[in-house]
């Protein structure tokens, strides 16, 4: 089990690039895991939170001309809410928590893209989340041409960081594989510009081998749509 004491039970996180398929994923995953008869809180940043959803909307407002810095607090704002709010009770309750998006976003987006010091980031982060980090991280990794390309076929509406130029995704990008080299024992990257059955695929094997060494004889990962058979 995971070392901080009031923790109960774990916290997964999937990170990646715009288009990068995170919320496809994090919902499979979610499915995958009830299925088993886990206890799953799926949430999701900016947002999880009324607040967090409030800031979501400034953040991502287009019209809205912040510094970097006034954007990066309002992240951190979102994240704090959500964390004493949602995820730590989560944990204490002992469910699995599937975050899509955290902390590694912020050096990520405003640190190795924005352009922000990262061991700013990283004190302002811990502050934000009392120090929590996630137990696994799954990095999906796709061109941030691809990426958009998925998003701006979905829809046409505009967003602050989403419109940002393809040379700002792709530092994103470079950023996100960073911190996983970084922390190459919580991130484990994925190739995601597969097709997304066999991103969830390669994303549950992770999963199971994950959770059978975490939660020994715990309910594991059921296959999908097993509960249907
Ligand atoms: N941000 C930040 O700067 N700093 C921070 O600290 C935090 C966030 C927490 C949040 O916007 C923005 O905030 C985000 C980072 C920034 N901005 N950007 N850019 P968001 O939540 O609205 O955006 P997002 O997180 O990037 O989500 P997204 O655009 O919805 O992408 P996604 O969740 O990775 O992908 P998806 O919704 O699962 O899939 C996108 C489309 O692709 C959809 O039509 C799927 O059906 C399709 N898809 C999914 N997987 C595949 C595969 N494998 N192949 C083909 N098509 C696929």
């Amino acid at each position: 089990m995971p070392a901080d004491p009031i923790k109960r039970g774990a916290f997964i996180t999937v990170e990646g690039g715009d288009g990068a398929g995170k919320t496809t994923l994090a919902r499979a995953l979610a499915a995958c895991l009830v299925d088993a008869g886990h206890q799953v809180r799926l949430t999701f940043e900016p947002g999880g939170t009324e607040l967090g959803n409030h800031l979501r909307s400034l953040v991502l407002n287009p019209d809205l001309d912040l510094s970097d810095w006034e954007e990066t607090w309002l992240f951190l704002a979102a994240r704090a809410s959500h964390v004493s709010k949602v995820i730590r009770p989560a944990l204490q309750d002992g469910e699995i928590v599937i975050s899509d998006r955290y902390a590694d976003s912020t050096l990520a987006y405003q640190g190795f893209g924005r352009g922000l010091d990262l061991d700013r980031l990283r004190r302002v982060n811990d502050e934000a989340t009392q120090g929590l980090m996630p137990d696994l991280t799954l990095l999906l990794d796709v061109p941030a041409k691809v990426g958009l390309q998925r998003t701006r076929a979905r829809t046409s509406s505009r967003d602050r960081i989403g419109d940002a130029a393809l040379a700002f995704h792709e530092q994103v990008n470079a950023g996100f594989r960073e911190l996983a080299n970084l922390s190459a024992g919580r991130v484990i990257v994925i190739d995601a510009a597969r097709d997304a059955t066999l991103v969830r695929a390669a994303a549950l094997k992770t999963l199971r081998e994950w959770l059978d060494r975490q939660l020994g004889d715990s309910p594991g990962v059921a296959e999908p749509g097993s509960a249907d058979q």
